[in-house]
């Protein structure tokens, strides 16, 4: 099935004249309202009419999370304030968040494109969908719902955390459908399962994975467990949320919703364009959005665009796998982590020594993050055998990062000299989840 055939299926050539039109129109839209790209464009030496069609796009200059940080909260904003509607925030390397304001056709434009993910998993209004993504400044719960009631399925807005109060709605409810991280729908699986709950007794088909990396045994397992078809779903808060790109039937890679979100492979070593089929770095453009339109935006997200015709008939391009960063972040329980963040509070507690490691792992389903770091000398020197202050900053540090990161961490603090030092670049992170 297809939600909006006219765009999903439009042949290459207009899809290429309506996203050159588009380029050209948010470029000028940019140039008017946005500073910061004005004098990018004019240090660039390019003018709004320079850009007649997607091929000019290379002369545009790229944006990245940095530079929205930097121009912190709103200095990216294009519409005036009296026309956004909603703000969302994703975590930064250090500090800022970066924050996203939409407006009321951002909106639209994002429950659009949501439901041709939702139509493409097989759902349809006669679904009940839970959206088990966390609802709040995170983009997953509330993208998911806008685009589940946009297609006219009933939405259960379940959000995170009662797992087991989650189940018994699933069951209870009869919910056909379903949008979650992937470690959680491996979680949900076995919360069920101790609860003495089959996949039978659920009337679950279909499922919307996504917001973190994962496998193809991940899929299966997923499968098996809740007896659903797994699909994927990727998005991200800065070019929009959940519904970037989704999963068709053939399962051969997602198809990007190339109407708005104009997607390119750069290497990200030398910046320069790259073939489909070679992997690299994604960027995107939003040909669209109002209230924070980006040009040639640096995900950091490494993967591969594939233009080959797809068995669904859908004709946009597809991108594969997620196959790693181009920078340090994390995704720790579909949350976005930064290794600086961590070392930001590290370095704000006096009783501690700059060294540390980050190890992450998954414990059952669910991701685990252990910070181990060294204490100073003179802090040693009190005693460690006194357990009582490191016990204090252990729970004291555990507090802090919390509240920065937004998950539960274990803290294990270390007598001074006991953390491996590397020569040259210290890796500061151990991830145990293979997901690679
Ligand atoms: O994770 C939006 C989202 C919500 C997508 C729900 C899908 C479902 P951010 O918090 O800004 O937004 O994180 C974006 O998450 O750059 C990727 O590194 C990663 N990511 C998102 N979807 C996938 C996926 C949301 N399907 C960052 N596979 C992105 C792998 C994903 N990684």
């Amino acid at each position: 099935m297809i939600w909006n055939e006219n765009k999903e299926c439009m042949s290459v050539d207009a899809r290429r004249e309506l996203q050159s039109k588009r380029l050209h129109r948010v470029v000028e839209y940019v140039y008017h309202n946005v500073p910061f790209y004005r004098s990018k464009l004019q240090e660039a030496d390019v003018t709004p009419d320079d850009i007649r069609s997607v091929d000019d796009i290379v002369k545009l200059p790229f944006t990245t999370k940095q530079d929205l940080r930097d121009n912190y909260p709103f200095g990216l904003t294009a519409a005036p304030r009296s026309e956004i509607i909603r703000i969302h925030a994703s975590s930064g390397t250090t500090g800022n968040p970066t924050i996203v304001g939409y407006t009321r056709k951002d909106i639209s434009v994002w429950s659009e494109c949501m439901a041709r993910c939702l139509t493409s998993y097989g759902i349809t209004r006669n679904d009940i969908f839970s959206v088990a993504y966390g609802y709040g400044l995170f983009t997953g719960g509330l993208g998911v719902h806008y685009g589940v009631e946009n297609l006219g399925a009933a939405v259960v807005p379940a959000s995170t955390g009662s797992t087991e109060k989650h189940v018994r709605l699933l069951k209870d409810l009869g919910v056909t459908g379903i949008a979650c991280t992937p470690s959680y729908a491996l979680h949900l699986a076995e919360t069920m399962e101790k609860m003495g709950i089959a996949k039978e007794d659920l009337k679950l088909r279909s499922g919307a994975f996504g917001a973190e990396p994962w496998t193809e045994n991940m899929r299966h397992e997923i499968e098996n467990r809740l007896g659903i078809k797994a699909f994927n779903l990727y998005g991200l808060s800065e070019i929009m949320g959940p519904c970037v790109s989704y999963e068709c039937d053939a399962q051969n890679g997602s198809h990007i919703n190339e109407d708005h979100y104009f997607p390119e492979i750069i290497d990200p070593e030398t910046l320069s364009p790259l073939p489909c089929g070679q992997s690299g770095e994604l960027v995107f453009t939003t040909l669209t959005k109002e209230g924070m339109p980006l040009l040639r935006y640096r995900t950091r997200d490494l993967c591969t665009l594939y233009d080959t015709p797809c068995e669904c008939g859908r004709t946009s391009i597809r991108m594969g796998k997620i196959l790693g960063r181009s920078d340090d972040m994390l995704i720790i329980r579909g949350i976005n982590v930064f290794p600086s963040q961590v070392e930001s509070v590290i370095l704000s507690m006096p009783e501690c020594a700059p060294h540390y490691l980050l190890i992450v792992d998954r414990a059952g389903n669910l991701d685990t993050l252990t910070v181990q770091v060294e204490v100073r000398p003179e802090f040693f020197a009190q005693g460690f055998d006194t357990f009582e202050p490191i016990i204090r900053l252990e729970k004291e540090l555990s507090a802090r990062i919390k509240s920065v990161l937004s998950i539960g961490v274990k803290v294990e603090v270390k007598q001074p000299g006991t953390l491996a030092r590397s020569e040259g670049k210290n890796r500061f992170v151990i991830d145990n989840r293979k997901l690679k």
